[in-house]
């Protein structure tokens, strides 16, 4: 195909004048091993993982949030979702340093001369503009994300989607190009010659002026146990907030399991909700649509049978928590109301609008006896900002689905 375009238009484009050829341009400007064809393919390849497991995970997040007909997502284990959202929430960040110590190891490439020498080399270096585009928007997106800050105007999930099959698919297209290259550097000890940026004859014409004297100003150990290092480091400071074990060197995570109000970190205030006065409201009353409508009192709840489940949130911005949660099963509410077992529903807040108001109940988690309308925390009421009087908390699901602040359950 690339050959066919180059026909298509002449095969070389004109060069630019020699004189220019200077600075980074020169011959022989990159001297160091670091920018080694296998010193890249290697960097690339566990890149190449990171960035698989992340887009997949990132995959399942995004299915389990907006769930096709033919897509089911079970109710145990319930530490599933936990694990899923911390190796995409982790492999992410790791995929940061690697991403920068990849990019240091092919930049001389960006001094090829001539710049484009053939119709093919300019959308060969157009397609990397944008592999490299989409990597670094998902990354730093994703890191921000996790940071709960949104400093933009398009609404994140969506976009992070959407450029995650673009950088998935730059990076399938990146590797079936570079097939012959990855090979090769993966077969060979480094060699001298094989540097990274340059073509075979530039390389050898370098190698022949510069003999096999090489300029090392950091040896390529220092440097793969520097990017290895790296690379842990963001992975340990950060993971702690999923995994909570590390929670104590987690220094670099923007959230801690444990801190917040009955020990559990805080995503939407009861506040920022506006639910302060109908949350507290002496009238509040949990109507459950069905067969046998519903209209519960906080004290019709507590008439129910009451059951204790130990369950995480698991926020898709990378934190997740446990705690032990007080309150009535789903399923008996729904039976109550007449409805017939696994009834998906949806369950509503007081909040009055945003994005996170209601969620659905698929009917693996419906039927669950796992499923809580929880009116307790740690054996108190719920924390206003932890959703009182009501709160939905289902095995194996994300946090943004453990709705707060419930005043409505009716079939989906
Ligand atoms: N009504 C309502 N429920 C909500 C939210 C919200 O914004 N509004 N945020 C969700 C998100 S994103 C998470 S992670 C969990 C966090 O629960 P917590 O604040 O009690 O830890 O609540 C979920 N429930
Ligand atoms: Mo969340």
């Amino acid at each position: 195909m690339t050959s066919a375009l180059d026909r298509a238009l002449g095969a070389r484009l004109p060069a630019p004048p020699d004189a220019l050829r200077r600075g980074p341009f020169r011959p022989g400007a990159f001297r160091s091993p670091l920018h080694s064809e296998r010193r890249s393919a290697r960097v690339g390849g566990f890149l190449g993982a990171a960035f698989l497991v992340c887009f997949l995970t990132g995959l399942l997040s995004h299915l389990i949030q907006h769930a096709p007909g033919w897509f089911v997502w079970p109710a145990s284990p319930v530490w599933l979702y936990g694990v899923t959202q911390g190796l995409h929430v982790t492999t992410g960040l790791t995929a940061i340093p690697l991403l920068l110590v990849k990019l240091w190891t092919v930049y001389p490439k960006l001094f090829e001369w001539p710049p484009a020498g053939s119709p093919s080399r300019v959308v060969g270096r157009l397609s990397i503009l944008v592999l490299v585009g989409a990597c670094a928007m998902q990354l730093v997106t994703g890191l921000l994300n996790t940071a709960q800050w949104y400093p933009w105007g398009f609404f994140f999930p969506d976009a992070h989607f959407w450029t995650g099959w673009i950088a998935i698919g730059a990076v399938a297209v990146h590797v079936g190009a570079k097939a012959p290259e990855i090979r090769r550097g993966l077969a060979r000890r480094g060699s001298p010659g094989a540097v990274a940026g340059l073509t075979p004859e530039q390389a050898d014409e370098r190698t022949a002026v510069d003999g096999a004297a090489e300029q090392q100003p950091v040896s390529r150990r220092a440097f793969v146990v520097a990017a290895g290092l790296g690379a842990g480091a963001v992975t340990v400071t950060m993971v702690g907030q999923t995994f909570s074990p590390l929670a104590d060197v987690s220094v670099l995570a923007p959230r801690h399991p444990g801190v917040g109000p009955q020990d559990l970190p805080v995503r939407q205030t009861a506040e920022r909700a506006g639910v302060t006065g109908t949350a507290l409201d002496p009238a509040y009353r949990l109507t459950v649509e069905g067969p046998d409508r519903l209209d519960l009192t906080l004290a019709d709840l507590r008439a129910f049978p009451q059951h204790t489940e130990q369950l995480p949130i698991t926020c898709v911005e990378g934190w997740s928590a446990g705690g032990t949660w007080t309150g009535v099963r789903l399923a008996d509410l729904l039976a109550a109301a007449g409805l017939p077992r696994g009834t998906a529903v949806t369950v509503e807040s007081l909040q009055p609008g945003g994005l996170y108001r209601a969620s659905t109940v698929a009917p693996p988690h419906a039927r669950s006896p796992r499923t809580l309308l929880a009116l307790q925390l740690e054996g108190e009421p719920l924390h206003l900002d932890h959703g009182y009087p009501v709160r939905l908390i289902a095995p194996n699901r994300p946090g943004v689905m453990q709705t707060k602040w419930v005043t409505r359950v009716a079939p989906a």
